[in-house]
């Protein structure tokens, strides 16, 4: 087992430095938190689940040309991506009224917007990641108006592509939150999606029963997160065979979750990384 040099632990991952300049391993835990860490709890296998389910949507963008971050699952907690220079946006993408949006202009939560909307937060903790608009952004030098032309419109790509995906399985994607990030290659610079995409991240309702399977689950008390996740993970088809037959014979939400912990506690950070 190779131990290596831990750079960063956020609230929800961990980044260590990757086997190869210019990479990063990319760890994901079981903690949970809201608020910017107000609330907090760890919600066994998040971290399993999060780490499959970014990457096969990581994958799908990758397909459809979408610049990524992500190389490679390492296993079961850890991806290798490449390092990039954040850029300290939350780019949130909204199909329907939900969450802070539904509160800022007191709306109906569910309510389709006549076309999606992009909104910048500016990544700050301390600040709560207060709301910016693009000139803040520019004003401030966290990213050019060039940068924002591109971030705009791969967002809005993967957004259309992302309702597509979701639609598929059942799922209206009401929003998601994206990060970016600069990568050189010599003199040239591209942005290029990083962090994750998963149910952390998205807010993501059954099409059917409106039931919410995303952590909006966690951040209102509503109980059954990892089976949420876990759905969605079926549901993509990404759950491991072990994970979804494994020793328990049950296929209940509960019994998969049983055997999701089991699995989980096999792996600890840098297992498997060579
Ligand atoms: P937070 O920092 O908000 O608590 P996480 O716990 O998810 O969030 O930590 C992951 C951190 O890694 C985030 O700050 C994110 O901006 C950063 N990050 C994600 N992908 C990359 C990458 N490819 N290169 C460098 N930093 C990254
Ligand atoms: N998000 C924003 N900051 C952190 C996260 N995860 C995501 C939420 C939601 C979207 O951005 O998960 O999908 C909009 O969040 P809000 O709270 O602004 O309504
Ligand atoms: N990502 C933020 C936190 O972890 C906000 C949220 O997801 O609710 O607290």
């Amino acid at each position: 087992m190779v131990r290596r040099r831990q750079i960063y632990e956020g609230k929800a991952k961990i980044l260590f430095e990757g086997p190869e300049p210019g990479t990063l391993v990319q760890y994901f835990k079981d903690d949970a938190t809201a608020g910017n860490g107000a609330k907090s709890d760890v919600i066994a296998g998040k971290g399993i689940l999060n780490n499959r389910i970014s990457e096969y949507i990581m994958l799908c963008l990758h397909e459809i040309g979408v610049p990524t971050h992500f190389i490679r699952r390492i296993n079961m907690r850890e991806q290798l991506v490449k390092a990039v220079e954040i850029i300290p946006l939350e780019v949130v993408i909204r199909n329907r009224v939900a969450g802070s949006l539904a509160k800022r202009f007191d709306l109906p939560e569910g309510q389709r917007l006549p076309r999606p909307v992009v909104e910048f937060y500016y990544k700050n903790d301390t600040l709560g990641d207060p709301i910016v608009s693009e000139d803040h952004v520019v004003a401030f030098g966290w990213a050019c108006p060039q940068d924002m032309e591109d971030i705009v419109t791969m967002s809005m790509r993967i957004n259309d592509f992302l309702c597509g995906l979701f639609m598929g399985i059942g799922i209206q994607l009401v929003d998601f939150k994206l990060e970016f990030g600069r990568r050189w290659d010599g003199e040239e610079m591209r942005i290029i999606l990083a962090d994750e995409i998963s149910p952390d991240n998205c807010r993501l309702w059954d099409r059917q029963t409106q039931e919410k399977l995303d952590k909006d689950r966690f951040r209102r008390d509503m109980g059954h997160v990892k089976e949420a996740y876990q759905e969605v993970a079926r549901r993509l088809g990404v759950l491991s065979e072990n994970v979804q037959n494994g020793s328990n014979t049950s296929h209940s939400a509960v019994g998969e979750a049983q055997s999701l912990e089991t699995v989980q506690q096999l792996f600890t950070p840098h297992d498997g990384v060579s």
